[in-house]
């Protein structure tokens, strides 16, 4: 997903840098992106944990298990005018970076864009989405906001960021875990009977928990929400699915795992959430 930003801000004119792990050795890589038979190739410039230039604005799209030491690795770096806005799986990232570094100015955001990786730095864009940005309670955008509205299609500032990340979390709870525990694409989900009556269970838990949480509307909508992104992505493996089978570790624990750690700060048991992760846990995922 950075690559796909990064291609669309600098194709609009904005200077963009590419933060690599401490050690690379290049000053500049190409970021390929492939879509609809075309390839867009641009050379961008790279900075490591060693160089000494500060960062005023940083998208971080890496796995939600890489945020704290790919921040830690870089604190040096950010001020307090710095702008992060972080679009990563799962929920609570923002609140542990703002913990360890009170002053950073942290925005969030959720993209329904489709893209996956050919090679590092080369990507093939597989369909358009919507991306969300904002930090809650923030009702107008920030300056800097006027340069993703232009560069990015379908760009939006939500004053209300946490519903919107409240209800990808929900939605990701119920179809990543089960497409990985079955290795099935999402579309099974509602063409196996098995597997939607287990669609229906575990929506009912995350939506008692949804609720529990503060987003009623999103606890009731959860079942068509579910559906409906089932039906649009029926032919895709989720991204939990694509970490198993291509042995990385998944995001369980900011996905699943965030969830039970809500369930709990309400009392809530959530035994189908638990066994799944367990499960998914167990499998040395
Ligand atoms: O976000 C997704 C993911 O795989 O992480 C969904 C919406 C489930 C699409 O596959």
């Amino acid at each position: 997903m950075g690559c796909l930003y990064a291609e669309q801000l600098h194709s609009s004119g904005c200077d963009i840098t590419l933060v690599m792990r401490a050690g690379t050795l290049q000053t500049t890589l190409p970021v390929i992106v492939e879509r609809n038979g075309t390839r867009s190739e641009k050379q961008l410039r790279i900075v490591t944990p060693e160089n000494h230039e500060p960062i005023s604005r940083l998208l971080i799209a890496t796995k939600a298990y890489d945020v704290r030491e790919a921040v830690a690795s870089i604190a040096h770096l950010l001020s307090d005018d710095s702008v992060i806005v972080l679009l990563v799986n799962g929920m609570g990232l923002a609140e542990q970076l703002a913990t360890d570094w009170p002053h950073l100015n942290i925005f969030c955001g959720t993209t329904t864009e489709g893209a996956y990786r050919l090679a590092p730095q080369h990507i093939q864009h597989t369909g358009r989405g919507e991306t969300r940005i904002g930090k809650q309670g923030l009702t107008q955008p920030p300056a800097w906001f006027a340069h993703w509205a232009q560069a990015i299609d379908a760009c939006l500032w939500d004053s209300d960021i946490d519903t919107a990340l409240w209800a990808k979390l929900a939605i990701n709870c119920i179809i990543n875990p089960l497409t990985t525990a079955h290795r099935c694409t999402n579309g099974a989900l509602s063409q196996r009977q098995e597997l939607a009556a287990q669609v229906t269970t575990l929506c009912n838990e995350v939506s008692q928990i949804t609720r529990a949480a503060g987003f009623a509307d999103i606890a009731t909508a959860l079942p068509q929400l579910v559906t409906g992104v089932i039906a649009a992505t029926a032919n895709n493996r989720s991204s939990m699915l694509q970490d198993v089978e291509n042995g990385r570790r998944t995001e369980i624990d900011y996905i699943t795992g965030f969830m039970l750690h809500v369930a709990n700060q309400h009392g809530i048991d959530a035994p189908h959430n638990r066994a799944l992760m367990q499960r998914i846990k167990d499998s040395g995922s």
